[in-house]
């Protein structure tokens, strides 16, 4: 679609602000309003803003996310990389509607979390089950949707000569020479090839290894399937938030990396100051969602030595405790590790162990990563995002400026990393705790140092940033990080904003 959009803006001669696009991309019909306003025009204006799109179709009003201006966009030009909204101010209503948190109990509750779980030991066997595990559930998912009620076995599907559906693990994706796709798809009984015609709706999308699909289409008489659709478990479409009654706050955060010499105190020590202040949405703040990456860790890569300001795992962490600390007792923490924190790196990870929990008070609560848990009976679904990586580097137009593109698709696949084998390190559990079972109200990462918020099918996401400024390897791999902006959830409408310090 977007590739769409940008033609029709280049075929009438304008450019579109990148908040227009990401708007518009994030409507049903995206091109119908711009085209609406862009006939209204008496001349055509040389950049198309979010203000313009938004005024023409007279939307915005009832959207769940207010999305705002950028105070100083970043003109793209067709074609050209994206960049996300970085700031979305409160707007009048949001200061004078929130509750004192300081009057409301905290209520924190996990659902789901590896910690203390753990049975894996990395067998063969225990790859086996995990894989199966991952089958099942998944399929199950497709099976309630009314299409897949019915579907067949693969060993079935080969043999029929009428229109078949069924579902499968994808081991296998390619282009073919003339520009079709071919996937392998298999399951407990058997496996089958799969064409994606280049001009068929279901050409439009990726897909990667190991996620599990439904097909619909026929065999032809060489026992290839021609796909009419490929369809995903996905989330159902929900309308509007199932929040909270009273207008209670939660901020996200992530990649502090304490103990680098890149980590930002400036930045940090106005946050905590904004937080401890008069602020009447700092004074809303009841919960604190911090997403991995906590500190910078030791030996995380090669000559990592040579980047630390803190060169001790227990120092880094005494520092941040210590920096929690000053934080107001109104403001409850939720605190997962990410890749950079002292516990296996295998995800799913566990919450950070009882050696360093005791170096933190009470205020705070540790979970694992992946982590489903409730805030006054918010689901938040808060993972690091290590498995970005992996979307980043198969999926063409994926890029770490765009972080909720890879959030959408997880939640399409029902799926936080599909990827087997890549970047991620998976633990071979017995159950797949990195399945989207539960659908969240809010789904929370960190890790690509970007920031963003965005619904998606009734969905709150939210992409924390960092308090790291860039290091010598994001310079070398050209990431620019968009540090100390820190994005808050108003838990009874699903509202976002985002802070920048
Ligand atoms: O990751 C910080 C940023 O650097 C994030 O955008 C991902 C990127 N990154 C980190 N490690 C890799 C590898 N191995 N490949 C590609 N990109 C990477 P952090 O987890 O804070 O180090
Ligand atoms: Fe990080
Ligand atoms: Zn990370």
């Amino acid at each position: 679609m977007r590739e769409e959009l940008l033609a029709f803006v280049s075929k009438r001669g304008t450019l579109l602000e990148p908040a227009a696009i990401d708007y518009l991309l994030s409507q049903s019909d995206p091109i119908g309003p711009l085209d609406r306003f862009l006939t209204a025009c008496r001349e055509v204006p040389f950049v198309v803003t979010l203000q313009d799109v938004m005024r023409a179709a007279e939307v915005g009003r009832s959207a769940v996310v207010h999305a705002v201006p950028t105070p100083s966009p970043v003109l793209s030009a067709p074609g050209a990389a994206l960049m996300t909204v970085t700031t979305r101010p409160a707007a009048p209503s949001f200061r004078r509607e929130g509750e004192s948190a300081a009057d409301q109990a905290p209520d924190i509750r996990i659902l789901r979390d590896i910690t203390g779980r753990s049975t894996c030991e990395g067998t063969l066997e225990d790859f086996t089950r995990y894989f199966r595990n991952r089958f099942e559930t998944v399929s199950r998912m497709l099976r309630a949707r009314h299409e897949f009620g019915g579907a067949q076995d693969i060993s079935r599907a080969r043999r029929s000569t009428r229109e078949v559906r069924f579902i499968g693990m994808i081991s296998d994706v390619r282009n073919t020479k003339n520009g079709h796709r071919m996937l392998e798809l298999e399951d407990e009984t058997d496996r089958i090839n799969v064409l994606v015609l280049a001009d068929s709706p279901a050409a439009a999308e990726t897909f990667v290894v190991d996620e599990v699909v439904g097909v619909i289409g026929k065999v032809n008489d060489r026992g290839l399937v021609i796909a009419e659709s490929v369809v995903r478990p996905d989330v159902p479409g929900r309308k509007g938030f199932r929040g909270t009654t009273e207008h209670v706050r939660a901020a996200f955060l992530s990649d502090v990396h304490v103990g680098s010499s890149t980590f930002l105190d400036d930045k940090w020590a106005k946050l905590s100051s904004w937080m401890s202040g008069d602020d009447e949405v700092a004074r809303s703040l009841r919960y604190l969602v911090v997403s991995g990456d906590v500190v910078d860790g030791i030996g995380v890569y090669p000559r990592q030595d040579e980047e630390l300001a803190i060169d001790d795992i227990y120092a880094q962490y005494e520092a941040l405790a210590k920096m929690m600390a000053a934080l107001p007792d109104h403001v409850s923490v939720v605190m997962i590790p990410g890749n950079h924190d002292a516990v296996r790196p295998a995800e799913p990870q566990p919450a950070l162990p009882p050696q360093i929990q005791k170096l933190f008070d009470s205020n705070i609560t540790f979970a694992g990563n992946p982590s489903l848990v409730t805030l006054h009976g918010v689901k938040v679904l808060a993972y690091h995002g290590r498995s970005m990586d992996d979307f980043v580097s198969t999926i063409p137009g994926m890029n770490y400026h765009r972080p909720l593109d890879a959030m959408r698709e997880m939640l399409k696949m029902r799926h936080l990393a599909p990827i087997y084998g890549g970047k991620t390190p998976i633990a071979p559990e017995a159950e797949d705790h990195l399945i989207i079972e539960d659908v969240p109200d809010i789904f929370a990462t960190g890790h690509v140092h970007s920031v963003g918020v965005d619904t998606y099918r009734g969905v709150v996401l939210v992409n924390s940033s960092t308090w790291q400024a860039q290091t010598p390897y994001q310079k070398m791999r050209n990431i620019e990080p968009l540090p100390a902006r820190l994005p808050i959830v108003d838990l009874a409408s699903g509202q976002a904003v985002i802070k920048e310090f």
